[in-house]
């Protein structure tokens, strides 16, 4: 890349958090906010478990954006103990912070996440997933009742999932980002590498295709990730373990003759080859490795 060809002379970069509970719609905004689909998301809470950089470059302006797993305060797993603390880290790391909420209702995590924000930094509040309240005039409230808490730089009421008004936090984000040089190309997407998208995309239909217990005691590695051939026309060989803590859980993952495992594979698989270009062919086995989550060693060896 020729970065005369791509940077402009006076550049603007930085970083914005996406911070607020599980749920809230945090990988669903930044992946409007690029365009593509980066970061898993799915109706179940703790879908994100660490921090992933979406990069959107337009004009002069490089916003680096950091999704965060949903700050909770409900377990204390080591496993969810480590994902409060990247949002912690951050917090502490970037320029703006954009706090979402959910429009229709305020709980326990929302008034922890709110005492975390830093006194010293712009943060912008976003009430997410306007399109469910059926009775708008139920905004006043809760923007009044927030304006209350700590001073904000903006509150925007939006619509992540439907793309509604993302254009007016866009330009309350532009007004705080510092002159810098670009911290990445102009086309780059994330920091993430393939590896870990592919591992995301697993995790994210073992999310969305399994019931309220499997997948928070699932965890998935990528074992080996090979290429053959350039970008677009290239054919990936991947093949992942998926980690449960029992042999019950096996079973279901799964499923009757392989089936529910067939679907989840196929569906990932289709995932890696939209956002990578070229075939994938995927290979995934399933391991029980009792007690992964409650363990900080274990989730050291599993890269988490
Ligand atoms: N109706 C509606 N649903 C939304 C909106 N934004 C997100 N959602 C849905 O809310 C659910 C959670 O979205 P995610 O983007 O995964 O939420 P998250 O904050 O990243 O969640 P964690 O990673 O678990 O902390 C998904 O089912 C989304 O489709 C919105 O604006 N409107
Ligand atoms: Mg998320």
């Amino acid at each position: 890349m020729s970065d005369s060809a791509s940077a402009p002379e006076a550049t603007r970069c930085g970083f914005m958090a996406l911070v607020g509970r599980p749920s809230v719609g945090k990988s669903t905004l930044l992946n409007r906010l690029l365009g593509t689909r980066i970061s898993i998301t799915s109706a179940k809470p703790q879908t994100t478990r660490q921090r992933i950089t979406g990069v959107l470059t337009e004009g002069a302006d490089q916003f680096i954006f950091v999704d965060t797993p949903g700050f909770q305060t409900k377990y204390r797993s080591a496993l969810n103990i480590r994902m409060n603390q990247a949002v912690r880290d951050a917090l502490a790391e970037v320029d703006v912070v954009v706090a979402l909420f959910d429009a229709a209702r305020h709980t326990d995590a929302d008034e922890a996440l709110l005492s975390l924000l830093p006194p010293g930094k712009p943060v912008i509040a976003v009430l997410n997933k306007i399109d469910l309240l059926a009775d708008k005039t139920a905004l006043l409230p809760r923007l009044d009742a927030l304006s209350k808490r700590r001073p904000f730089a903006a509150l925007i009421p939006l619509s992540a999932e439907k793309g509604v008004q993302l254009d007016a936090l866009k330009a309350e984000m532009a007004k705080h980002l510092p002159m810098a040089p670009w911290l990445y190309p102009p086309d780059e997407l994330t920091d993430r590498d393939e590896r870990f998208l592919a591992a995301e995309f697993l995790r994210e239909k073992i999310f969305r295709l399994l019931g309220d217990e499997i997948p928070y005691s699932t965890h998935v590695v990528v074992e080996t990730f090979e290429q053959e051939g350039e970008q677009d026309r290239a054919r990936r060989r991947i093949q992942a373990r998926v980690y449960v803590e029992r042999d019950s859980q096996r079973a279901i993952l799964l499923g009757h003759q392989g089936q529910t495992m067939k679907r989840i594979a196929t569906e990932a698989r289709q995932e890696m080859e939209r956002l990578f270009g070229g075939s994938v062919y995927l290979v995934v086995l399933v391991q029980v490795k009792p007690g992964w989550r409650g363990d900080a060693r274990s989730l050291q060896r599993l890269g988490l």
